[in-house]
């Protein structure tokens, strides 16, 4: 009999979750614990670290785990890395649920960025009015950058205040909609996205509200990731349970 693990955090995770309920397969939903409420689901969530690549490769063994699929978000890249080697360590079945890059379409105005150290250099202009929309854990990078004015949204309220003198905050969480989305733009008067470059639809409105606003986006690329067996598509993570 299966006993799926699925590090998840990304609506790719959700959905697969939902299936394997479906098809009565045996799943552990993981969350890092990153935020106040994660979302419910309808298989068992443990929540939390495992303590490097070498806790997880135990937890896979104490909880006799025969497929363990890596769902997270592509910028999650210490997780996706400790996954290769505790499946490897354990001897655990590895399988990477993933979604494409973003690619820029007609009427699209970005410029790509290697990394948030990069985006932050790129701001070295005159004051812009700025949708940072890059969550909370690299907020104090662009304390570099304070003459702008940054909109920040956020999933949780922080518990300090972030490191940039003219800032408002949103407190919301994905999946979002293109027309809120553009209406925020347009309430804060919004000159410049800056963006990971994610892949999904979750976090894919503002680029289009951008795009619909001729509002330019500074796309940060992925980092890089360990080779590992990946798919886009859920159908084929269930086959490869099921196999
Ligand atoms: C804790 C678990 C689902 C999953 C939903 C996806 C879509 C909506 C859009 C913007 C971009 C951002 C952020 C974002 C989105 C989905 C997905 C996604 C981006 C939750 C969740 C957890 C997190 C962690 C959180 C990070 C933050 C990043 C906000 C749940 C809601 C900016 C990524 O405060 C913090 O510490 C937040 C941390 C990692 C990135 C950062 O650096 O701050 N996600 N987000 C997961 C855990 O504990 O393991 O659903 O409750 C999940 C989702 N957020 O099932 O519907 O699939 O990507 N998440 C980015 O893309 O840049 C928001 O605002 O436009
Ligand atoms: P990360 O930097 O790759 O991982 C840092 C540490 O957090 C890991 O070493 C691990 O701790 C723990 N961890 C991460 N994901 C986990 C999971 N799903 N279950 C259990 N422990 C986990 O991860 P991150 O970028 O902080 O992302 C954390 C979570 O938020 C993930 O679920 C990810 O899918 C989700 N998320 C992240 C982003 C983003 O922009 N980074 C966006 C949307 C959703 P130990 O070493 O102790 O095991």
């Amino acid at each position: 009999m299966q006993n799926i693990l699925v590090l998840g955090g990304t609506i790719e995770a959700t959905r697969l979750v939902a299936e394997l309920a479906r098809a009565g397969l045996p799943a552990t939903l993981s969350y890092a614990g990153r935020v106040d409420r994660p979302k419910p689901q309808p298989v068992p969530v443990r929540v939390g670290g495992f303590g490097g690549a070498d806790g997880l490769a135990q937890y896979l063994r104490t909880h006799h785990i025969t497929h363990l699929v890596d769902a997270t978000h592509p910028f999650a890249a210490t997780i996706s890395t400790n996954a290769v080697r505790a499946a490897r360590l354990a001897g655990t079945p590895l399988l990477a649920l993933t979604r494409p890059a973003w690619i820029a379409g007609d009427g699209d105005l970005w410029t790509h960025v290697a990394d948030i150290p990069a985006a932050v250099a790129a701001l070295n202009v005159p004051r812009r009015t700025i949708m940072l929309a890059l969550g909370r854990m690299h907020l104090h990078a662009f304390a570099a950058r304070p003459a702008h004015r940054y909109l920040l949204r956020l999933v949780d309220p922080p518990q300090t205040p972030p490191p940039l003198p003219d800032h408002h905050i949103i407190i919301d969480r994905g999946p979002f909609d293109v027309t809120s989305d553009k209406g925020l733009m347009q309430a804060h008067g919004i000159d410049l996205v800056v963006s990971k470059n994610a892949g999904g639809t979750g976090a894919q409105a503002k680029l289009i509200a951008a795009r619909q606003l001729q509002i330019p986006v500074l796309m940060i690329d992925r980092p890089a990731l360990p080779d590992r067996a990946q798919t886009h598509d859920i159908a084929s993570v269930l086959d490869w349970v099921r196999s």
